[in-house]
């Protein structure tokens, strides 16, 4: 391992003990004690032993480890027929472009192929043309983040039928379009803590609305209803969800949408946005219609698009995975179903080079880890 690298990671491990011992609390623009780890309904924020820091952390996501031989991965079919191609919500939005980084890293492990296509704007029909096409290629498996679980499933499902293996990541199709589903982190977790941190930043009190991605994506969809379930709880009796509004992961949509919010709602106190377009939208808006620190904000985004924000006070926190650790996992998912290794039956296992070894969980799915949480104090740490 490199001098540099050790030194960052050493200082990863150091500040995650920080958080661990207290001696680092979440949240920048006012003090933050120990009780601000409790949700308005009284549980641990981020779900308790599930969100273990050690797999969330900043070391965990930060880099290379180097405990796993990646040649122990999946490549009995030889590298040639290792033809992958990822199929993203678009092409353009930076979380994917982080994602394809992870999948070409282990392209390059496994002696395989790596291709990303698809729309300029999240769009569901698309990405229908966009399996057509990989399918007349005759490509070796398809990994596709869907813009729509049912609007993508018979063209998935002909590509299996020609003997294509299909994969998704980051947002799910229909379970019988594929064979396994690489999940970013629980669901469930994902929802609940985007509520809970909004909790702690209004002190359990005020209205908030949700800005999403498409009004058709699975990720977000399933997140809100847990964030919805979360606000049902006793506990968040005085903090109402008032709007859910739709961006498309289109920055200037997303924009509208969130000055929209502050127009039709003049006593919001919070936006929660789980995509990481939506949220740097809504941090422009919050800025530009002079309502920083007036609305919270909070959701899901990448360190990179949000670190002006919070070196400036807009945001204060916010959680989201490593893309690129999602990408090389599904691209190593892909490759040992490609191989026969795995089936996606449930209990299947495969090493996933750098990230160790996973097994295939219920429904075909395969998580990678537990979301974490960026503030002012650790997001210098990160780099994507
Ligand atoms: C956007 C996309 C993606 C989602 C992230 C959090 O980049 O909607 O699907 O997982 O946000």
């Amino acid at each position: 391992m490199k001098r540099g690298v050790m030194v960052v990671r050493l200082m990863m491990v150091l500040a995650l003990a920080m958080v661990a011992a207290g001696t680092i609390g979440f949240g920048s623009a006012r003090v933050v004690h120990a009780q601000d780890n409790t949700s308005c309904a009284g549980e641990p924020i981020g779900g308790g032993a599930a969100a273990s820091p050690a797999a969330g952390s900043p070391e965990a996501m930060a880099s290379p480890q180097t405990t796993t031989d990646p040649t122990m991965a999946a490549s009995p079919a030889g590298g040639g027929d290792l033809d992958i191609a990822f199929l993203p919500k678009d092409v353009v939005n930076n979380y994917f472009v982080t994602a394809a980084g992870g999948a070409e890293e282990a392209a390059e492990e496994l002696g395989g192929q790596f291709q990303q296509v698809g729309p300029q704007e999240a769009n569901a029909a698309e990405q229908v043309t966009y399996i057509q096409t990989l399918t007349q290629q005759g490509v070796a498996a398809i990994v596709v983040s869907a813009n729509d679980p049912n609007a993508l499933a018979p063209a998935l499902q002909q590509a299996m039928d020609q003997g294509i293996k299909v994969v998704s990541y980051d947002s799910d199709v229909a379970p019988e379009a594929r064979q396994v589903f690489v999940n970013q982190a629980n669901a469930e977790q994902i929802g609940r803590i985007e509520v809970q941190i909004m909790g702690r930043l209004l002190n359990c009190e005020g209205e908030i609305a949700i800005l999403s991605a498409a009004s058709t994506a699975t990720n977000q969809n399933t997140w809100i209803e847990f964030m919805r379930d979360e606000l049902s709880k006793p506990g968040y009796e005085n903090m109402e969800l008032v709007e859910v509004r739709y961006g498309d992961d289109d920055p200037t949509k997303s924009l509208d949408e969130a000055v929209g919010l502050l127009t039709a709602f003049p006593d919001l106190r919070g936006i929660i946005s789980p995509t990481t377009v939506g949220i740097a939208a809504a941090a422009q808006a919050l800025e530009q219609e002079g309502r920083a620190g007036d609305v919270q904000l909070t959701g899901l985004g990448t360190p990179n698009q949000m670190r002006e924000y919070v070196e400036r006070g807009t945001v204060q926190e916010f959680a989201l995975w490593n893309p690129a650790d999602l990408g090389y996992l599904a691209y190593y998912t892909a490759a040992a179903l490609v191989s026969g290794q795995i089936t996606g039956a449930e209990g299947d296992t495969f090493e996933a080079g750098r990230l160790g070894s996973y097994t295939v969980g219920t429904g075909g799915e395969v998580l990678l880890g537990p979301p974490f949480i960026f503030t002012a104090e650790n997001i210098d740490e990160f780099n994507f």
